[in-house]
């Protein structure tokens, strides 16, 4: 891509260049003001050659024949440089700008990740995994290509600019997840993304605690120190290798185990017997309510529309319980 257009660029210094020499040759030469020399010129130059102004002098009849065969390669290799970044540009920027933004192809509750690198991939996947509608906001044509081979959309654009969120329909995601590791970048996203829309869960990776604080303020939901966590899953596969392996194995939800959290949206409170006894597979490890948290609650709690269950066990188990969750 950048090869392209420097190349580009280069052409139309040659193009221009060869405009100059023609048109200050032909009012040399055959003695035509600067429009009329400008205007052969450029028909030359474009292989229109309308004939209407023919050059009279020998000299100029050698320019005349020079720009001809010059022009017909240059100016031919500009239409087609031109014509390839456009389509290059237009898949990516364009075409699905226009695809995010209106019809049916409107995206809704779908989840923006910011970035195209190592951490963006694995978030990207678990996301997928989880059944969430994944696009991708990147920088470089290259990672837009990337991700696509990948099986995500992906929208090149810059994370300081609004109109790259409006582009991926912010205003209805369901959350936007900022892996790069630029501070400033990250926080100029997370008030380009509040501008638009103040419900979205805004997830902010961060390398140090000295963001952190900034972050909260600017709108962030959570920001996760991720030296800080990747650390004490290391240090735990030391001394408690077994519960290093279940962290680790609860933190993805392909394969094994898997944590769910559920919202109760029963019109009445029921018991966790009660739940129990129309078939919940999974354990139920703690309810939230609010700031409380109650874990391993017994099966005389009481759960009211609204708590949080926290639920643990295997994919295909907590699938099942979800959907006993919400038939209650
Ligand atoms: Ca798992």
């Amino acid at each position: 891509m950048e090869r392209t257009l420097r190349t580009l660029w280069i052409v139309v210094g040659v193009l221009l260049l060869l405009v100059a020499v023609g048109t200050v040759s032909f009012h040399l030469l055959e003695g035509l003001d600067f429009f009329d020399s400008l205007y052969l010129t450029v028909t030359i130059l474009s292989t229109v050659g309308f004939g209407d102004i023919v050059p009279e002098t020998a000299l100029g009849k050698v320019i005349y024949m020079g720009l001809v065969l010059t022009g017909v390669g240059v100016f031919g290799y500009a239409v087609s440089s031109i014509a390839s970044i456009m389509a290059e540009r237009s898949i990516f920027k364009l075409a699905r700008g226009f695809f995010f933004l209106g019809g049916e192809g409107r995206l809704r509750n779908h989840v923006i990740v910011v970035g195209w690198n190592e951490l963006s991939k694995a978030v990207c996947s678990e996301l997928k995994v989880n059944g969430y509608n994944v696009v991708l906001v990147v920088e470089r044509d290259e990672d837009a290509r990337d991700a696509s081979k990948a099986g995500y959309d992906a929208l090149v654009g810059s994370p300081l600019e609004e109109a790259t969120y409006r582009h991926v329909g912010v205003e209805d995601a369901r959350a936007v997840v900022l892996t790069e590791d630029d501070p400033s970048k990250n926080l100029m996203a997370i008030l380009r993304i509040r501008e638009i829309n103040r419900r979205a869960r805004i997830v902010v990776a961060c390398g140090d605690d000295l963001m952190k604080s900034l972050f909260y303020r600017a709108g962030a939901d959570r920001v996760v120190n991720l030296a800080e966590v990747s650390g004490r899953i290391l240090a735990s596969f030391v001394f408690e290798p077994l519960v290093a392996e279940l962290i680790e194995d609860l933190s993805e939800a392909e394969t094994g185990l898997d944590a769910e959290q559920v919202v109760f949206q029963a019109g009445r409170s029921v018991t966790l017997r009660e739940l129990k006894e129309k078939g919940l597979k999974s354990v139920v490890f703690a309810i939230a309510r609010g700031s409380e948290r109650y874990y391993y609650p017994s099966d005389n709690f009481e759960v009211k529309p609204g708590d949080v269950l926290i639920l643990m066990g295997l994919r295909e188990d907590l699938d099942h319980d979800v959907a006993i969750l919400s038939r209650v």
